[in-house]
């Protein structure tokens, strides 16, 4: 159910992706619409995403946030939410993010999946997503709430297209048999100091089940993951800041490491 006007989607969407594009702070969109749903916080984020194709911007993915307890916990939401990743996002391994065209970044490690079938909710289960497996890669997610501070809910995350911005890619690839991505470590570095370490069990368990309950949340607006989506799966640790001139590199078990510089 929606409680907000077509008018008043367009508004929002069009508010949280000028902030998106031209990296200034915003207050949470709740603060002046307490009454805004779920539905309508989707349909700000699927509106945004529909103005950026029309320019002719693409979308290369899906990502999930907030599916770890160390996420949850650092940001004080307890469910997960869904984005999407538009070409510009993409950063090249060992390339410079520009910090003048964001407003406060932080890094997260990720395990990211490629699909090779459709998957479509409701009732999609890690089975499925594991059959639907083409392989995995690991990836580096910068995000950017837009709000002030990093200070939201999760309705207003969700409008501001779950706090996405830039993502590197590991060139490393397997197949899910050859690694275990429950226990499947990362180490993260800042200047060649470990910042963070972690598994890949604290995503929901095992990262699969972060893919299966994007299926199902799309599922219930209708839409399915087609085969040959990029998809993130969620920070593995709590969520990093970083700065002008820091060198990052977060190293994955058997995946090698990916690496940026922030510029
Ligand atoms: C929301 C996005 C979280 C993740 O991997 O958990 C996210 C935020 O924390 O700003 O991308
Ligand atoms: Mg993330």
């Amino acid at each position: 159910m929606g409680n907000l006007t077509h008018d008043e989607i367009q508004a929002l969407a069009e508010h949280c992706e000028k902030a998106e594009l031209q990296a200034y702070e915003i207050t949470k969109i709740t603060d002046d619409y307490p009454q805004m749903t779920y539905e309508d916080a989707f349909d700000i984020q699927w509106e945004a995403r529909r103005r950026k194709e029309a320019r002719g911007t693409k979308i290369v993915g899906m990502k999930m946030g907030l599916t770890s307890w160390a996420k949850m916990a650092q940001m004080g939401v307890e469910q997960p939410c869904y984005g999407y990743l538009a070409d510009y996002f993409s950063v090249p391994d060992g390339g410079d993010i520009r910090m003048d065209e964001l407003i406060h970044p932080k890094i997260e490690a990720e395990i990211a999946f490629v699909t090779k079938a459709p998957l479509k909710g409701p009732g999609v289960h890690i089975g499925d997503v594991l059959r639907a497996t083409d392989f995995i890669v690991p990836a580096v997610e910068v995000i950017d709430s837009r709000y002030k501070d990093f200070k939201f809910d999760l309705k207003s995350v969700i409008a501001d297209n779950s706090s996405s911005t830039r993502f590197i890619t590991g060139g490393c690839m397997a197949s899910l048999d050859e690694v275990d991505l429950k226990t499947l470590g990362v180490v993260m570095e800042i200047n060649g100091e470990v910042v963070a370490t972690g598994a890949g069990a604290a995503v929901l368990g095992h990262p699969a089940a972060s893919v299966a309950m994007l299926a199902n949340m799309l599922g219930e607006r209708g839409e399915e993951i087609p085969a040959g989506t990029f998809i993130m799966t969620g920070g593995i640790t709590a969520a990093i800041s970083v700065k002008r001139g820091d060198a990052i590199s977060v190293r994955y078990q058997g995946l090698g490491t990916v690496s940026a510089r922030f510029v």
